[in-house]
């Protein structure tokens, strides 16, 4: 009878540290940004500015980010740039944490 308490008292000590272990664990991985959105957005580029890494995009409707408008944008892989020239129309994939926004993936469509 005095083995119930103990024993329901180390399996809950047992749960802590298996939750712990488990936050720990996830810390690790090399899971996606949960702080980072990313939207898809059609476009047609405007201007480029190679040293500012920056491409001034006329952009339509962005659902649940912004509403159609021209503004640059920035690239942080020199990827997304290769082959961009100004007339393009273009299909982006642009990613977001809140206070700044960048180009990850672009493609010219016709
Ligand atoms: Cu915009």
């Amino acid at each position: 009878m005095h083995f119930h308490p103990i024993l329901s008292r180390l399996l809950s000590v047992t749960s802590v540290v298996v939750l712990v272990g488990c936050s720990e664990a996830t810390n690790q991985t090399d899971a996606p940004d949960p702080a980072i959105s990313y939207y898809e957005a059609e476009g047609r580029i405007v201007r480029i500015l190679d040293n500012s890494r920056l491409l001034q995009i006329n952009h339509g409707v962005i659902e649940g980010f912004m509403p159609a408008m021209t503004m640059p944008f920035e690239y942080r892989d020199e990827a997304v740039r290769k082959g961009v020239s100004v007339g393009d129309s273009v299909h982006f994939t642009v990613a977001t944490d809140g206070t700044f926004n960048w180009v990850t993936a672009l493609r010219i469509v016709q």
